[in-house]
């Protein structure tokens, strides 16, 4: 026989380089569900259910296409699951000359890859992820000699690299970046597009009852399932993105309305980082869509920014600094993840909104993920690895090389400053400006201290005395410094005293509820 040539879970790409030079009438594709994978965090249940359909459907479209393919279900009963395990049940089965197999997305199964050439006896070709526009080498050549990593000049040479919005070499309406004109706070009454809701086939409801029967204890709803699971669905999703909501998107990018978990987002990170759609095609059909008269031009680069720049950036930095990136705690922060993040009951609506949200649609957009959920966690100060944990387990688009940098970084402040220039920290002032949340609370958004405040408030300046020592010489910080050094000592007691009530009855509720 000729190659086995393994697809993982968020490889469905008929591109994708271990399908490369393939000789269909003598490799084998081998794409395997296993436990392992499902449980090493314990996945949302939807977040299961849509790779797995997914893997199902690309494996068919594979088989039309006259590819062998060996595709091993969750409940094969020879299936020994775990990747590493199913391979060698192929090799067994298939003899092939070699293992060929696409970069992986998250540090730990490269290691288990890097063991199988030993393990097996046999020739194992990793070849690079050609669905990422910046390779990580190109990133590490960009990073070398740079005293910071900031994303925005990044972006900029994407932009120029990839001509992306470019015009005789200058930015497409003479500026890099229209943030000016979006994050509108959201106005009543608006007239939001239905979600695109795709229809569900049996493929998809026999990977819902194998989901509901093995893995009926982990967090989240599996129903009601709209997520397109293959290819055509993905592009019908691109399209009505395009058509409906990327007019908006700039403007209202940050706002967040409660029973309104879509917005004007687009919903395609989970198609983007499981192959079904490529980053080059979306980014092209927005380009297409300013050109052609169909969205304001801060919309259609506030979105592409999104892409080539946070999204190809965070993968950069994930490889650039893994594996010691895991373990980065540079504030110390020790606290256990509160039982409210799966779902408990909190009197704080912004978050219970989030969670409640996050449970139903293994969704959240941007800044409910940064600006209430990871804001609390970064106030609270919650053990970044229980927090990244967290992260990688609720969203249907989390893989490590995405999520990591997102939360360590950019919520966390756990890298000291890799990623960002300072910590996102803000009080219930930005949540109340951005959301309606504040109006069905139990607190109160313009309370700065005693019960009735709103926690953000205290917990705000709480976390900057705290953290004093290692931020107050953080230049972008230095105004905040400024305005906590002119405070009195009974100002300051009093943000210390609610910060110890409030963490002291979360401990209390999260020893009783565990
Ligand atoms: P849109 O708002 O429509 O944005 C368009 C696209 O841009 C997204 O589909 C996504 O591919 C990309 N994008 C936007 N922001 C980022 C970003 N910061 N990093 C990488 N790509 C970005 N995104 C993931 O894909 N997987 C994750 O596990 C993930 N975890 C996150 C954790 C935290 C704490 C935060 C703050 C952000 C995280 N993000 C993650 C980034 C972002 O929140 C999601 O990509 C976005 O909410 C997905 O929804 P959407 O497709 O509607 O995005
Ligand atoms: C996330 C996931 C899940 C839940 N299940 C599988 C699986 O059964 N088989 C598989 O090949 N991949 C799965 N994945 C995706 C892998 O975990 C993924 O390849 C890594 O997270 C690296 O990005
Ligand atoms: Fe959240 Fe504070 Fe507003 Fe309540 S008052 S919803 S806790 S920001």
């Amino acid at each position: 026989m000729g190659a086995l040539r393994l697809i993982l879970g968020d490889q469905l790409n008929h591109n994708i380089s271990s399908l490369k030079d393939c000789d269909r009438g003598c490799d084998v594709v081998l794409m395997c569900e296993v436990r392992a994978e499902a449980t090493y965090v314990k996945h949302h249940k939807k977040k299961i259910a849509f790779l797995f359909s997914a893997m199902r459907h690309f494996a068919c479209e594979l088989t039309e296409r006259d590819y062998r393919v060996d595709y091993v279900k969750l409940d094969d009963k020879d299936n020994t699951g775990s990747i590493k395990s199913e391979v060698h049940r192929a090799i067994q089965k298939h003899n092939p000359d070699r293992v060929i197999v696409t970069f992986p997305g998250e540090y730990r199964v490269l290691e288990d890859i890097r063991n199988w050439r030993k393990a097996f006896d046999l020739e194992v070709e990793v070849r690079s992820d050609g669905r990422f526009l910046c390779s990580t080498e190109e990133f590490s050549v960009w990073a070398e000699n740079r005293k910071q990593l900031r994303m925005e000049f990044f972006y900029r040479d994407m932009r120029r690299r990839h001509s992306v919005l470019m015009h005789n070499g200058e930015p497409e309406g003479g500026k890099w970046n229209y943030d000016a004109q979006n994050r509108k706070p959201p106005k009543s009454g608006l007239e939001l597009p239905p979600a695109y809701r795709a229809k569900m086939d049996n493929v998809t409801r026999e990977v819902l009852n194998l989901v509901a029967e093995r893995f009926g204890d982990h967090f989240g709803d599996l129903e009601p399932f709209h997520f397109a699971v293959t290819r055509r669905q993905a592009l019908y999703a691109l399209r009505k993105f395009i058509d409906e909501r990327l007019l908006h998107f700039g403007e209202y990018q940050d706002a967040m309305l409660e029973g309104e978990p879509w917005m004007y987002h687009s919903h395609l990170s989970l198609y983007l980082n499981c192959g079904l759609l490529d980053p080059r095609e979306v980014v092209q059909k927005a380009e297409q869509a300013y050109y052609d008269g169909g969205a304001p031009l801060n919309a259609v680069e506030g979105f592409i920014r999104q892409i080539i720049g946070w999204r190809e950036y965070v993968r950069g930095i994930y490889w650039l600094k893994m594996p010691q990136y895991a373990n980065e705690n540079y504030l110390e922060a020790k606290r256990r993840l509160p039982r409210l993040f799966w779902g408990n009951e909190t009197q704080m609506n912004c978050l219970r909104q989030c969670i409640k949200e996050t449970k139903e649609n293994a969704y959240a957009h941007h800044i409910q993920r940064l600006m209430v959920l990871g804001n609390f966690a970064l106030l609270a100060g919650v053990d970044p690895k229980q927090v990244n944990e967290w992260y990688l387990v609720v969203y249907a688009d989390a893989y490590e090389w995405v999520e990591m940098p997102n939360v360590t970084g950019m919520v966390l402040f756990a890298d000291g400053g890799v990623l960002s220039s300072k910590p996102y920290a803000a009080g219930g002032n930005y949540i109340n400006k951005m959301s309606n949340y504040c109006e069905g609370c139990a607190y109160s958004a313009s309370e700065k201290n005693g019960s009735n405040a709103c926690p953000f408030n205290y917990l705000y300046w709480d976390f900057l005395i705290r953290n004093k020592k290692r931020l107050q010489t953080n230049p972008r910080l230095s105004l905040v410094y400024a305005s906590i050094s002119r405070m009195s000592k009974t100002k300051i007691d009093a943000i210390r005293a609610d910060a110890q009530r409030f963490f002291k009855s979360l401990d209390t509720i999260n020893r009783q509820q565990s």
